[in-house]
């Protein structure tokens, strides 16, 4: 959607710090030992409790509140009966709707370990979001995003997903544009405009970038079973570096998470 008017921006900045909220409660929740499932119930109980619905339940019958995919699912998840063990490699993706409009964040963690090949995947996909949101400036062209996410994987050694994009957000979860994609499209001449609501959602991988749907039909993993990480924000652009809707603070750093308690975590950042 495209912003019109400060009621937009304040439901929009409501259901996005809902979403960076109820992320964060997941990411510090995760313990091993803890199923997808039971990790779900704790977003689920939050999104509620503020008054959100789950977008992906809301608008696909996505049978779970939120994506908890677990290596080497990467994406689209679904919560149930896995069991998350020390050292796994997680993403938790958190969407949700109040009032209309929709938000949408996800992370990538290690669970209760440090695994330095999982960490070094995770702090430059982290960068490569940051550097991402920073271009999505109003007059820049769309394939910028991409483009930047693309330069910043290759300069940490990475590669990017090919098939999983960001899109345009804001009255459904996902609208016009609805692929922004993760690497550089010459051929895309789209450019940003102000007030545009976008999810950006740089996924990494040490593979060849394309994924494969599981039986469920819904987890996708990589075709050659690599490693793959992902951060997503949504933001409104403007003149200048845009408006982030789903910004958290702590959020940003507890993308280690050694051994689940919230002092080790400040230390080791
Ligand atoms: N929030 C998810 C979609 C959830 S709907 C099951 C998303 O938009 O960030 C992703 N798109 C592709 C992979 S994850
Ligand atoms: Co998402
Ligand atoms: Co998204």
């Amino acid at each position: 959607m495209i912003v019109e008017s400060e009621n937009d921006i304040k439901h929009l900045k409501a259901i996005g710090h809902i979403c960076a909220m109820t992320l964060k409660k997941m990411m510090e929740s995760a313990k091993p030992g803890m199923t997808t499932g039971e990790l779900d119930d704790i977003g689920l109980k939050f999104l509620e409790k503020e008054g959100a619905r789950s977008a992906p339940m809301a608008m696909y019958h996505f049978p779970g509140a939120t994506c908890i995919s677990v290596s080497p699912i990467i994406a689209h998840g679904i919560p149930g009966d896995r069991v998350m063990r020390e050292g796994d490699l997680i993403n938790i993706d958190v969407s949700a709707e109040m009032n209309g409009y929709y938000g949408d964040t996800g992370a990538s963690m290690v669970l209760a370990k440090h695994v330095p090949e999982y960490e070094k995947m995770l702090a430059a996909a982290r960068s490569a979001l940051e550097k991402a949101v920073s271009v999505a400036r109003a007059g820049n062209p769309l394939n910028l995003i991409g483009k930047t996410i693309q330069e910043e994987a290759k300069q940490h050694g990475y590669g990017v997903i090919f098939d999983l994009t960001g899109h345009g957000i804001g009255h459904k979860l996902h609208e016009e544009p609805t692929e922004v994609f993760n690497y550089f499209k010459p051929k895309d001449d789209r450019i940003l405009t102000e007030g545009l609501v976008l999810a950006i959602e740089p996924f990494l991988t040490t593979g060849k970038g394309h994924v494969h749907e599981e039986r469920d039909g819904w987890s996708l993993r990589t075709i050659d079973r690599t490693i793959a990480a992902q951060f997503e924000h949504t933001v409104i652009v403007t003149k200048d570096e845009p408006i982030i809707l789903t910004k958290n603070p702590p959020f940003l750093s507890i993308f280690f998470n050694p051994k689940g308690d919230k002092e080790s975590q400040r230390k080791k950042l």
